[in-house]
């Protein structure tokens, strides 16, 4: 597991838990003996702590890998898997767990030698500190081949037995677009608007041009659905997530990157090289990159 993070330390934890063989992957030394120190990584769920001395090392010291969950931000993957790849054994099974688009194919491109999976989240967690993980909602992790049409690999039946919820797709590109979409129609303006989800409630005039493009974006991309649709999927998930600050906002209020190069930036891109007229995205991007650039935070 590289990316003993928010995702990564909730898939490790239970991994563990199960009794099944797991081992993270960190960055350094430095951060090796801070975990250890740690004494391993806690999970909160359910009001219930645990704490878990999972086994770790650094990428040094790793056993030869043959199966990975690759589980950091969309902008450290390609980094991360220039990394790995001496590691990564040929045929070696490697999940990507990314939001947005775009880093899972150009890691595919690294780890050429690797079978790659993309994963599409949407369970949540955030860290609590360093190692303590806190679960925060109840979801599901859609799991699917890149390119070719696949059976489900026999080893899901090992999520299984470690209660991580998931389930096979033979369209895991329109999971991950569909995603990509509520994030582009929602987190930007929560950013811009300093809100939590809940308060676009009332922004439907922003909402509708934004939902609408998208929607043609989708479409061209082989996604169907109406762009009525996508604004009643927006604010349904804008009602259901009302008291949620968007992981963009978080980042944003925490002074963080964002993966806006994944979301807005990787569709107007998208649009761009189909001849898309998409003026309300373009737009909603280029406010999102000067509000982000007047903060000190990169615009990509
Ligand atoms: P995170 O920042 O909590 O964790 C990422 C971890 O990867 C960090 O610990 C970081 O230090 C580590 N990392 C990065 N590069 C590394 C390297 N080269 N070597 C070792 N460690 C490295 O991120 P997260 O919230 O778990 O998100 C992971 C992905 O999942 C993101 O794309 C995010 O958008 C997506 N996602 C997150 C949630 C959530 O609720 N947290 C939900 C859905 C999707
Ligand atoms: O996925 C999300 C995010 O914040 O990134 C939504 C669905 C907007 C929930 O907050």
């Amino acid at each position: 597991m590289l990316g003993a993070g928010s995702l990564g330390g909730l898939w490790a934890a239970r991994l563990y838990g199960a009794g099944l063989p797991v081992c993270l992957i960190l960055r350094d030394q430095v951060r090796l003996a801070a975990y250890q120190e740690a004494s391993g990584l806690s999970l909160t769920s359910a009001e219930r702590a645990v704490s878990l001395p999972i086994p770790a090392c650094t990428l040094a010291d790793a056993p030869p890998i043959r199966r990975l969950l690759l589980a950091c931000k969309a902008y450290d993957a390609v980094p991360a898997a220039l990394d790995l790849k001496p590691y990564v054994q040929t045929g070696a099974d490697v999940l990507l767990l990314q939001n947005g688009l775009g880093s899972q194919h150009a890691v595919a491109s690294v780890l050429d030698h690797a079978h790659c999976l993309a994963v599409s989240s949407t369970e949540g967690a955030f860290r609590r500190s360093a190692f303590h993980i806190q679960a925060a909602g109840a979801g599901q992790n859609w799991i699917g081949a890149l390119t070719h049409h696949e059976s489900p690999p026999s080893w899901l039946e090992e999520l299984d037995a470690a209660n991580i919820p998931n389930a096979w797709t033979d369209d895991i590109a329109t999971r991950l677009w569909r995603k990509l979409a509520l994030n582009c129609a929602i987190n930007p303006l929560t950013v811009l608007h300093d809100c939590t989800n809940g308060q676009l409630a009332t922004s439907t005039d922003e909402l509708e041009p934004v939902c609408a493009e998208l929607s043609v974006l989708l479409n061209a991309n082989g996604v169907p659905g109406t762009p009525e649709d996508l604004l009643a999927e927006t604010q349904r998930v804008i009602t259901a997530t009302a008291h949620n600050l968007s992981s963009m906002l978080q980042d944003v209020r925490a002074a963080r990157r964002t993966e806006i190069a994944y979301l807005l930036g990787y569709a107007c891109t998208d649009a761009q090289r189909r001849h898309l007229a998409l003026p309300a995205l373009q737009n909603l991007h280029e406010r999102l990159r000067h509000h982000l650039a007047v903060r000190g935070l990169p615009v990509d």
